[in-house]
């Protein structure tokens, strides 16, 4: 610890806090190589509340030092850094179907026609080029996630993914769960999309309880190593907000 960073390792991931906030700014990870460690990954704190983020080489430059510091030893000049910032978080109350974003996900089933809730929304105002897209896909397994052109929506992609039945907790539900919000980011990272809206995935008529899913989707996108830089998560109803609100202020 210094004047301005308290900093520690937890298996391959070190980790810079501010010292006066406690706030965390950076986290490093770091592979093993024949003549030393490589930087894999750097995660920069986003929110401009807690951190105004430097240009890309001032923050090469300004991580340079610091790792400098801890090490205790001059860092080689061109060590490869990979800059990824965590995403903006909002949560906000409407209908998915309206907003723009580069990509919204739908909340399906597994055959990707256009069942109810939120998916029917999207089919609908999305048009029927999208059912016959979705046709050509083979459906979509529990957990994953499949992306098409958003066809008449503002968006530009539809991130299909497939939640789990709330079962009591003890079936897996958790696991599959993030796995769905993990599995949209990778989709949103291949065609490039940057700004992503979720629905409350399985809340509705697969009944998974929203508090536990709203910890859920925010723990899993801000884990998550993505180039997503703001995901909006639309609640349909208060009490859905309120949950996504409470697990967002959680999470800082
Ligand atoms: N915008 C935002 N959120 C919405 C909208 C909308 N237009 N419409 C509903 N929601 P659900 P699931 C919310 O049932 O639980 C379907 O039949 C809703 O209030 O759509 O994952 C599929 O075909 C709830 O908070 O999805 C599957 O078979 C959330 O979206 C199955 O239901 C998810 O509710 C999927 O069940």
């Amino acid at each position: 610890m210094n004047d301005k960073w308290f900093t520690f390792m937890e298996d391959d991931c070190l980790f810079l806090h501010r010292s006066w906030t406690g706030f965390g700014i950076y986290e490093v990870t770091f592979a093993a190589k024949e003549t030393g460690f490589l930087i894999t990954s750097v995660h920069v704190e986003s929110d401009p509340d807690i951190y105004k983020r430097d240009s890309d080489m001032g923050e090469r430059e300004q991580l340079r030092e610091i790792i400098a510091h801890v090490a205790g030893e001059p860092m080689p000049p061109l060590l490869p850094i990979l800059i990824q910032s965590k995403p903006q978080l909002e949560a906000v109350l409407g209908d998915i179907t309206t907003e723009k974003v580069d990509a919204i996900v739908t909340a399906a089933d597994t055959v990707l026609l256009g069942g109810g809730g939120v998916d029917m929304a999207i089919h609908r105002a999305a048009g029927p080029e999208l059912r016959s897209h979705c046709r050509s896909l083979d459906g979509c397994a529990l957990g994953r996630a499949k992306i098409t052109p958003g066809f008449r929506l503002a968006a530009q992609w539809v991130i299909h993914t497939v939640g789990p039945k709330w079962q009591g907790g003890s079936h897996g539900e958790p696991v599959l769960l993030e796995s769905c919000y993990r599995e949209c980011l990778a989709r949103a990272d291949e065609v490039g999309a940057e700004s992503v809206a979720f629905p409350a995935i399985a809340t509705g008529a697969h009944k998974y309880p929203r508090t536990a899913a709203a910890k859920i989707a925010i723990s899993t996108v801000r884990k998550t190593p993505t180039k997503v830089r703001e995901v909006r998560f639309v609640c349909f109803d208060v009490p859905t907000l309120k949950a996504y609100q409470k697990a967002i202020g959680e999470a800082k």
